[in-house]
């Protein structure tokens, strides 16, 4: 029902969207690409402005069509939703990441459009933060400068079918930051819950996790992959802790057995977990831009969960992200640098990962 609904807005944003869109400029009047940065290296200001962007975001209204009891309050929760709602057909597959990148942008787009950010979205590179020992010393921790730290240790349930996070040191709500002291911050969850469900920001940091899976050594190995095929699997990782690429580095790192970054579904309710895709994002383009030619169109990966062997995703495979943006393809996000020729990618990063 729901997803039908979100189906209907998208087609008719889409409609909107074909009809009303001028011609894609050239020349001197092609759009120049945003530039991400990296959180440490913006100025202060900078920061300051992004966290006002991303509380205003929090707090207009949604768009999502009213459901019964429905937890999708407001702008943010139309892309949680969104995400809630295609766990299960946008993680383990070829379209992981195009679809991430794809939402991660309209994020960007979002914040500027809807709450007057005027810069890009930054990026968090994790590897700066490695060995373990560095960790909650991030700059994305600050509780100033960035988006707040850990929450106090809590026990994770004994009857849960999950084992606990290798090395979580937290669980409890984030007692520090722009975030902290807000009962009812996150609507949705855990899981797959759309019902109204008021909950604070959990955090649950492993740094010893952080930093088996998010140092160079692994980004290296990612980046060391021949394929796309090999690469996104190597990104993804398996279903298991002992499994993790950087992908789950990033969501078990931070969100651990009881934080928002360590539930599939619920995952961006947290705030860094923008920072975290666009670094993501950022591993994909160094990759890209190793032999780009070929990497632009380079794509394949399962269309089902996990179903390696299976039929693979191809440039024409289709990409929603509900309310918040028109569809699009897998080819329409290969090049971040599309800038409305062709492509509705329009960023680029300051600085990438180069093999060693
Ligand atoms: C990278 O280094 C970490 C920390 O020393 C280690 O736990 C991990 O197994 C290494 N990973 C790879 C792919 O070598
Ligand atoms: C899917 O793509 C991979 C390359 O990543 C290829 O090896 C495999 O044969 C393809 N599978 C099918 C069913 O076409
Ligand atoms: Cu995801």
């Amino acid at each position: 029902m729901a997803g039908k609904l979100s189906f209907w807005a998208a087609a008719l944003l889409l409609a909107t969207f074909v009809t009303a869109a001028p011609p894609p400029p050239r020349g001197p009047n092609r759009p120049k690409p945003l530039i991400r940065k990296e959180w440490r290296t913006l100025k202060p200001h900078e920061k300051r402005d992004y966290l006002k962007a991303v509380k205003c975001i929090l707090a207009k209204p949604a768009l999502t069509p009213p459901f019964p009891d429905s937890g999708v309050i407001s702008r943010y929760d139309d892309l949680v939703y969104t995400h809630i709602e295609q766990t299960m057909s946008i993680h383990f597959t070829g379209h992981f990441l195009p679809w991430h990148r794809y939402y991660t942008a309209i994020y960007e787009r979002m914040l500027r459009d809807e709450c007057g950010y005027k810069g890009a979205q930054p990026y968090w590179d994790w590897t700066l933060d490695t060995p373990a020992s560095n960790f909650v010393n991030s700059p994305v921790f600050d509780a100033i400068t960035g988006f707040g730290g850990n929450g106090p240790l809590e026990p994770t349930d004994p009857n849960s079918p999950f084992p606990p996070v290798p090395g979580r040191t937290g669980g409890g709500c984030v007692t520090s930051g722009p975030f902290a002291g807000i009962p009812n911050l996150v609507h949705l969850g855990p899981f797959n819950g759309v019902t109204y469900n008021p909950q604070c920001l959990k955090r649950d940091l492993s740094p010893y996790f952080a930093a088996r899976y998010l140092a160079m050594n692994q980004t290296q190995l990612t980046l060391s992959q021949p394929d796309f095929g090999w690469f996104a699997r190597i990104v993804e990782g398996g279903p298991d802790y002992e499994l993790s690429g950087v992908h789950g580095g990033g969501h078990y790192g931070v969100g651990g057995s009881l934080g928002q970054m360590g539930d599939l579904y619920t995952s961006p309710a947290d705030p860094i977990f923008w920072l975290h895709h666009a670094n993501l994002d950022r591993v994909w383009w160094s990759w890209q831009k190793l032999d780009l030619q070929a990497r632009l169109t380079d794509i394949s990966g399962p269309e089902n969960l996990m179903d390696y062997g299976g039929t693979n995703v191809t440039l024409a495979y289709p990409l929603s992200v509900g309310v918040s943006g028109p569809d699009v393809t897998v080819g329409n996000v290969m090049d971040i640098k599309g800038c409305g020729a062709g492509g509705v990618m329009c960023y680029d990063y300051d600085q990438l990962y180069t093999l060693l």
